[in-house]
């Protein structure tokens, strides 16, 4: 009966026609893992041909100081704990100073909602950043920090992305989505943007000229049905407005949060997830794999199973890691584009929005324009 399904599907997918939430559902429920990640790379190869994406970015989180909380969160603190901290604009400029001549094409900025910093020091932090590396695409703030950082200034979504994108800010990063469904948030992080809340960010940005990603943070209490509803609400709004660029499905690490008797997905599931994500978004050009969360060799295996993008030299980061993850921290470009090419894939360093900076070629990795 499932093969029969599966039968089908394979032969919408050979049509280019789109997935329901019934299909999505029977892959979903599929142990067939060779024949899902086959059809997923199909579809890869028809948007990305071989390339495999990757960039040369840092991570930046200015503050683990949140009043949000959220259960499967391991990162955050109250003020007053004794590893609570926060970034003045002198340590942002510090710690970025060194990267000026790695070839870094992106600062990635996600940080807890604190109480007291006021919208103003966001602003300087991106126009400081920008001052001081012109070059630097900046990607900050999820759509969860920009509905605080409307509540905390009293200003409209739009004034708040406005002022921002004056300041510097180039695009959005996919985090805060969780599962978008109210049931899931108001377990795990009711004190933050619901649902619809992330969405309207999102709608905003895009029709500001602000592109974004989209993430799912997955292997908590949700249940495959509201994966997929998940799914199916960021293709709806990709219809709607065509700003998403990447889709980064994130394993949860339960480790030091609130709900610890979870246990980390499998690398079976993260490349079923990675796989179906790849089937359902079809108006979504890139998945992504955040090697810190899945690990380098899950993240090497995932370029076979639908995704075209690996998440990126990175640098230093405290979110999964707060939460139990044993990936290292940072990875060379040498060492992403062995991982490449021993897959078969042809490794494309790419800017934030895309634009080819460089693709390598087997022999010498030297330039192949
Ligand atoms: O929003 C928090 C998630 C996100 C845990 O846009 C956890 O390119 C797993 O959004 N286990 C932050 N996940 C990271 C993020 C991201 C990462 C890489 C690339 C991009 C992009 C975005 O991490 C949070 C939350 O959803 N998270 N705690 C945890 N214990």
């Amino acid at each position: 009966m499932q093969k029969n399904n599966l039968s089908e599907i394979a032969e919408k997918v050979d049509r280019c026609e789109r997935l329901s939430k019934e299909d999505a559902i029977v892959l979903m429920n599929s142990n067939d893992l060779i024949f899902v990640g086959q059809l997923a790379k199909k579809v890869k190869e028809r948007k990305s041909e071989d390339r495999a994406y990757f960039n040369v970015n840092r991570h930046i989180n200015l503050t683990n100081i949140c009043i949000s909380r959220c259960k499967f969160c391991a990162f955050s603190r109250d003020i007053g704990d004794p590893d609570a901290y926060t970034m003045t604009i002198d340590n942002v400029m510090d710690v970025v100073r060194p990267a000026g001549n790695t070839g870094i094409t992106e600062f990635h900025i996600v940080s807890g909602l604190h109480p007291d910093l006021p919208f103003d020091y966001y602003l300087e932090v991106i126009s400081c950043l920008k001052n001081m590396m012109p070059e630097v695409h900046i990607q900050a703030f999820t759509a969860v920090e920009i509905h605080y950082f409307a509540k905390i200034s009293t200003l409209p979504v739009r004034e708040v992305l406005t002022r921002l994108k004056e300041a510097g800010l180039g695009s959005l990063p996919g985090g805060g989505a969780e599962i978008l469904n109210s049931r899931v948030r108001e377990a795990v992080c009711a004190k933050k943007a619901t649902s619809e809340e992330w969405l309207e960010v999102m709608r905003t940005a895009h029709h500001l000229g602000l592109k974004s990603n989209a993430t799912m943070l997955f292997g908590h209490i949700e249940t495959d049905q509201e994966r997929i509803e998940h799914l199916l609400r960021l293709r709806d709004l990709q219809d709607e407005t065509g700003g998403f660029q990447s889709f980064i499905p994130l394993p949860f690490h339960p480790r030091n949060t609130q709900l610890p008797d979870f246990k980390k997905p499998s690398a079976f599931e993260n490349l079923k997830m990675l796989a179906v994500s790849r089937l359902v978004l079809d108006n979504f050009p890139h998945i992504k794999a955040f090697w810190i969360m899945l690990g380098l060799k899950t993240a090497q295996l995932s370029l076979l199973f639908g995704v075209d993008d690996l998440d990126g030299t990175v640098v230093e980061e405290k979110i999964t890691h707060a939460a139990g993850a044993e990936t290292g921290q940072s990875i060379s470009r040498e060492e992403l584009l062995d991982l490449i090419f021993a897959t078969g894939s042809t490794p494309v360093e790419r800017d934030t929005l895309y634009n080819v900076i460089r693709t390598y070629s087997r022999k010498g990795k030297g330039a192949v324009h």
